[in-house]
């Protein structure tokens, strides 16, 4: 295996802490984004070779082809039903851990998924962490029947609330919007500091053409954090 950039190895490092925590027999869910890729990788080393027996249940279909290359065994949420927990990535994350997820395009089932676990672990390197949700980008899913307008509607929504920024654009692949599994489009929202995560998410959620939006408020459970030189700590 090549030399891993600093970045890599306080993915994996976190990843290989958090794969600890997965028991013989469980559900786990598994994220989306490269620091899960650290998980999945790790997760089948031990199905492999250790003789782990988990079922996994993938937050997007890029995950579920790594999940099963690796040799674990997939199912669907509707196979599984619930789950003992699920392990995913993270844009941003804050000192209640609370989230930005979505940069990866996959916000939508990693919600669903995480909702339906036990517990949620998310495993990041130490760049994730903030002060205050914001910085990153607000990816929120959108369906793409009058998506122009439900875009005009997240603008007017966002004007009076505890927000820096209000710039708003529909995520591109090439020429065209990006699509997500479920055949949506995201808008990224350039909110600089989102000062109340929670209501921010609810007034979302009200605006009829919005799925979900990455603000993931009181799921996380446990927080993996790796650096570059190996350590790791776990909140
Ligand atoms: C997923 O992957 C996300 O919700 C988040 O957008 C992203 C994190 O990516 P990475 O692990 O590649 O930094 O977990």
């Amino acid at each position: 295996m090549p030399e891993l950039s600093p970045i890599d190895k306080a993915k994996f490092a976190a990843a290989k802490r958090a794969a600890e925590f997965v028991e013989d027999g469980m559900r786990v869910g598994l994220g989306t984004g490269s620091t899960a890729a650290w998980l999945v990788r790790c997760l089948g080393e031990l199905v492999r070779e250790d003789g782990l027996r988990i079922t996994g249940v993938p937050t997007s279909s890029r995950t579920a082809q790594l999940a099963r290359d690796a040799g674990i065994t997939v199912v669907s949420l509707d196979e599984a039903r619930w789950l003992d927990m699920t392990i995913d990535g993270a844009d941003e994350f804050d000192g209640r851990l609370n989230l930005i997820k979505g940069g990866g395009g996959a916000l939508l089932q990693e919600k669903i998924v995480a909702t339906a676990s036990d517990q949620m672990i998310v495993i990041a390197d130490i760049s994730k962490q903030v002060e205050t949700l914001g910085a990153f980008p607000l990816p929120v899913e959108v369906i793409p029947f009058g998506w122009q307008t439900t875009k005009v509607l997240v603008e007017e929504t966002l004007i009076g609330l505890d927000v820096l920024g209000r710039e708003c654009g529909v995520r591109m692949a090439g020429d065209a919007p990006y699509v997500t599994d479920e055949g949506n489009y995201i808008l990224d929202l350039h909110l600089h500091r989102i000062g109340n995560a929670r209501q921010l998410s609810l007034v979302l959620n009200q605006i009829p053409g919005v799925v979900e939006n990455g603000l993931f408020i009181d799921i996380c459970d446990i927080l993996v954090i790796g650096q570059a030189d190996g350590r790791v700590a776990v909140r």
